[in-house]
């Protein structure tokens, strides 16, 4: 496609309830909203980044520097550019895969919207739905954490996946598993807050018969987590330390994971998503598809991802509700009946969904950054 303008919208969404995890406490969600414009056709990204750099090192205002002063300048300096191109184009300016992965989606969502073809059938996706599972935060009492997930049970998600921490695992997990019974699917997700230490009592989370333990140790430590996964029955899953396809298959071949959770926005972009599923899936390694508290553009493109054969494993794609009491998209709403506990994968050209741009106007916290070429 051909690019006229890029602008950069920025606006913070309150959320429905606080969201705790080991790395903090998330009240709102800073999002930045990547639009590229064309002669006769437009598209959206979301950048995944953060307010702070907690979850990784890029963060929302970094996010936005880095398009504006080096990301968008290199895609205009080509008179036509095309998704499968940008990751290269790209590839001069290290690291910032949130802020890469944002410009590549709106670049795609545009150039898929012009040729009528919907995201998930781009992708190769098989499926017209996906199973949702939701990712529950550090609660201030048991008590409370038991009524949240009840409540997420009663609404129909398929699978459960608690945010743990030192202090804050094998007494909620096992009460959760109690209430969910034996068939419930549960996994755990420590974002990092363990050491090699902790191994023996990690290992006291087989007792609860979970899907999987997910990056429970820092990133860049791959031979804790193959320590974990020989001390161990529960599936060892990373997500921080995956962050292209070369990663993925050096962990699975190291033992370091056995399942792996996609997000693309941690890997550059859907298109390197994409490769990390296929490697995942000639090694016959489950994949899932992670999530970022994403408002209704990002989260149909994950949707869209999830319906890729590989993802065998509900992703943390859950409704819009349970974030935020209004969407800046249609919003994203659980089925029903046989349906139940899934999302509909979005069926009109590109993202599918339609950004509510009068509503983003006026949320926006400042005037978009514009930037032509
Ligand atoms: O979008 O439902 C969502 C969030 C799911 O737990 C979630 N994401 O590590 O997987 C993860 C976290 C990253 C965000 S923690 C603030
Ligand atoms: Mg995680």
């Amino acid at each position: 496609m051909r690019l006229d303008a890029v602008e950069l919208v920025r606006l913070r969404l309150p959320l429905v309830a606080p969201f705790r995890t080991s790395l903090g406490t998330e009240h709102d969600r800073d999002v930045l909203l990547v639009h590229v414009v064309g002669p006769d056709v437009e598209g959206w990204g979301e950048c995944v980044a953060f307010g702070e750099p907690f979850y990784s090192s890029e963060y929302v205002e970094g996010a936005q520097d880095v398009m504006r002063r080096h990301l968008v300048p290199r895609v205009f300096a080509r008179r036509e550019v095309a998704a499968e191109d940008v990751a290269e184009i790209l590839a001069p300016v290290r690291g910032h895969p949130m802020a890469k992965a944002a410009l590549e989606m709106a670049i795609l969502d545009a150039d898929l919207r012009a040729r009528g073809i919907p995201l998930h059938q781009y992708l190769g996706g098989v499926r017209s739905e996906v199973d949702c599972g939701v990712s529950v935060g550090i609660a201030p009492t048991l008590e409370e954490l038991m009524d949240e997930v009840m409540g997420y049970v009663e609404e129909g998600y398929r699978r459960i996946k608690l945010k743990i921490k030192p202090g804050w695992d094998l007494v909620p997990t096992g009460a959760v598993r109690e209430e969910l019974g034996p068939k419930g699917l549960l996994q755990v997700d420590a974002n990092t807050a363990y050491t090699a230490d902790d191994i023996p009592l990690l290992a006291q989370l087989d007792a609860f018969d979970l899907l999987l333990i997910e990056q429970p140790f820092a990133e860049e430590d791959l031979a804790t987590h193959v320590r974990l996964a020989e001390a161990c029955e529960t599936p060892v899953c990373l997500d921080e330390s995956i962050v292209d396809t070369i990663t993925a298959v050096d962990a699975i071949d190291r033992g370091a994971t056995s399942i792996v959770n996609i997000k693309p926005g941690r890997m550059g972009g859907y298109l390197e998503a994409l490769r990390v599923h296929d490697a995942c899936r000639a090694l016959d390694v489950p994949v899932w598809c992670g999530g970022m508290l994403e408002t209704g553009v990002g989260r149909a493109a994950n949707v869209a991802l999830a319906a890729l054969p590989g993802f065998t494993l509900p992703g943390d794609t859950s409704a819009s509700g349970r974030y935020f009491a209004e969407d800046l998209t249609e919003p994203f709403v659980l089925g029903e009946g046989e349906h139940r506990g899934q999302l509909r994968v979005p069926d009109a050209p590109g993202t599918g969904v339609t950004v509510r741009e009068g509503l983003v106007r006026d949320w926006a916290g400042a005037a978009p950054v514009s930037i032509s070429g």
